[in-house]
């Protein structure tokens, strides 16, 4: 297993490569060219530059999170090909330097929500939240600006203020796009990219959809244990796998996460493990990283994983922001390196105990 941690580049994190070098068990990053808009193809210098500086602060280029899929391959536009041969080009480039880790996702029009992107807690910390109520009696313009208000300055995945001025035609995009045509869309773009992936053992490792379940009436699809295992079957390469994230996943009381990590086994290619405080379905506040502080077990977790026979990248995920810190939502210093050394004290203690054995 290798103990990575989500970093954004230079220009686009408040958290310092040095930084991260100096928490324990941490051995490399997730990273992403941040300013290369989806359907563009990276180029092989900016890559390799990437890769030089982190390289540089001792630590490993371990995967990209993300390489976003433009609009027109999900929404199945007649543009779709030319942006699938350019991503296509992309992970060649990405499979040329030794990269063979993507996440990616599938949810139309936006990324991840939050209706609160700095809920109080008892603590004194903040963290973020989700409230099914307040999504329903929003517009997504109203949605779009609260998220890049309340965001610290920064520009969210998903939520970039550009796509603001063309939300009406992307929501018109996918105007007749169910989840049964989403489903099509992204078995078409994967069918298309596994010559590749398998040509440069480039994993590709759809992000699940978060929440868990369709958001202003666009279709999610990317959600249960059901749909999953279906893409997995669909498109039945070894590099068509899953990012197992167990915070987007376990929004739904109906996912059983160590169930699904044991069904999944050896398509599981990476893994964000974090931990949520659940109320009634569709409400819920994100927690720290130990089961004592939300609603998941997070040792039954992480030995699922490790019964799975997982054996490849973990990162801590979004945390709260604590001693006063200000950074990206989620994604501050302190609460993510205490996630950091908690997930790895626990996979220490669970390969001491139970150790696998000799191949
Ligand atoms: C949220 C993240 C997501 C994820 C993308 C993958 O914090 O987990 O934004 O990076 O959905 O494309």
């Amino acid at each position: 297993m290798k103990m990575a941690f989500r970093w954004f580049g230079k220009n686009h994190d408040s958290v310092t490569l040095q930084q991260i070098r100096q928490i324990p068990g941490v051995k490399g990053v997730i990273s992403t060219l941040y300013d290369l808009p989806a359907g563009e193809v990276w180029p092989a210098e900016r890559i390799s530059d990437l890769k030089s500086e982190i390289e540089e602060a001792g630590l490993q280029l371990l995967g990209i999170e993300s390489v976003n899929v433009h609009d027109a391959i999900k929404a199945g536009t007649p543009e779709r090909d030319k942006y699938i041969e350019n991503y296509i080009t992309t992970i060649r480039n990405l499979g040329q330097l030794g990269i063979n880790l993507i996440c990616y996702n599938f949810m139309p029009v936006f990324d991840w929500l939050r209706t609160d992107l700095a809920h109080p807690r008892s603590d004194g910390s903040t963290v973020m939240a989700y409230r099914q109520d307040v999504v329903d009696g929003i517009s997504p313009e109203n949605m779009f600006s609260q998220m890049n208000n309340d965001s610290n300055g920064y520009l969210l995945p998903g939520w970039e203020p550009k796509k603001m001025d063309i939300l009406k035609s992307l929501f018109e995009l996918y105007r007749d796009v169910d989840s049964e045509k989403l489903f099509d869309n992204l078995v078409y773009f994967l069918k298309a990219i596994m010559p590749v992936c398998e040509e440069f053992g480039v994993k590709m490792a759809i992000h699940p959809d978060d929440p868990a379940w369709p958001i202003f009436e666009l279709p999610r699809i990317i959600n249960n244990r059901e749909n999953i295992a279906r893409m997995l079957a669909t498109v039945d390469s070894p590099c068509n796998g899953i990012t197992f994230c167990t915070g987007s996943l376990g929004t739904s009381p109906g996912n059983s996460l160590v169930d699904m990590i044991a069904e999944f086994k050896g398509r599981i290619h990476f893994a964000h493990v974090r931990n949520l405080k659940t109320y009634s379905h569709g409400f819920f506040d994100e927690a720290a990283h130990p089961s004592s502080d939300g609603s998941f077990d997070m040792f039954a977790i992480m030995k699922a994983l490790y019964d799975s026979g997982f054996d490849g990248v973990i990162r801590p995920d979004h945390g709260r922001a604590i001693w006063g810190e200000v950074s990206r939502p989620g994604y501050g210093l302190y609460d993510r390196a205490l996630g950091a050394t908690y997930l790895t004290g626990l996979w220490e203690a669970i390969e001491k105990s139970y150790p696998r054995k000799e191949k």
